[in-house]
């Protein structure tokens, strides 16, 4: 499902404007250092009970393995928005800036939108990842709970150093600074080698398991379902949990029973253990 995005009509125009601007700008420089980011097998899953609703709650966490930077700007014109039928009232487009190896900007391309998210209570990137529920561990496959596809959109910001896919953290830290330190609306990213991650009790880190039956499923969640970003790699952006589904007792339980592979490029039990 495509993603829809509606600007307020009169901030349309500018927020447009400044985008093409903007992307007109980056051209000329050094050799594109692309960033590649992907997601953890999500953790820590669990079944919570609110006035008769249950939801799987789960962690999750982006890591950038790439050799470059993800950089996000804002354009700077706020105009509200809707993005997959939510209202925001603060929204500015979002241009991804590709860099250098010494740091410049030598290209730049559309990344989406950026909003102010009330309930987190600072600026997220639109369609950083999605989130659903299927029957078998593909992106394509359709969600079983009757949510299509829920793109969530985050916040970027360097929280913890990963290290390159051998969980041996810090082990490259030295020139991979801290780079990106605040959720604001005008500039975010996630640095080479740097991980954000999002506990379960965070509110979005959840999807609706109401009326599902018990069965085996899979919780599937996908990097850049629009593709919005430039990556050196763009084919390992999916990972999966196999779950089991008990409702035998008062309340359901969840039981993990396989996840994707932990190959090289995707790190297992850095944000929590799978
Ligand atoms: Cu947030």
């Amino acid at each position: 499902m495509k993603r829809v995005i509606a600007l307020g009509a009169a901030g349309l125009a500018t927020i447009v404007a400044i985008g093409v601007a903007v992307g007109a700008a980056g051209a000329a420089g050094g050799t594109p250092v692309l960033p590649d980011v992907i997601e953890e097998v999500p953790s820590h899953l669990q079944i919570q009970n609110t006035q008769q609703r249950q939801w799987l709650r789960f962690t999750t966490t982006h890591i950038n393995i790439g050799a470059g930077n993800l950089q996000i700007r804002g354009g700077g014109q706020i105009s509200p928005c809707d993005i997959d039928g939510i209202h925001y009232e603060q929204c500015t487009v979002a241009t991804q800036e590709i860099l250098d190896a010494s740091g410049n900007v030598v290209d730049t391309q559309p990344a989406g939108v950026a909003l102010f998210h009330p309930e987190h209570n600072h600026w997220h990137q639109s369609a950083v990842a999605e989130f659903k529920i299927t029957a078998s561990p593909t992106p394509t496959a359709p969600p079983v709970n009757g949510i299509e596809g829920e793109k969530i959109t985050f916040c970027f910001v360097d929280v913890e150093f990963a290290g390159f896919g051998d969980k041996v953290v810090g082990a490259d830290k030295k020139g991979k600074p801290r780079t990106y330190f605040e959720c604001n609306g005008d500039f975010q990213g996630l640095a080479s080698g740097w991980a954000d991650s999002y506990h379960q009790s965070t509110p979005l880190q959840e999807l609706d398991v109401t009326g599902l039956p018990s069965g085996v499923y899979y919780l599937t969640h996908l990097a850049d379902p629009d593709d919005h970003w430039r990556e050196s790699n763009e084919t390992n952006n999916f990972t999966w949990v196999k779950f089991e589904l008990s409702r035998t007792g008062a309340n359901p339980e969840v039981t993990v029973l396989d996840h994707s592979p932990c190959v090289p490029s995707v790190i297992c039990g850095f944000g929590g253990n799978p």
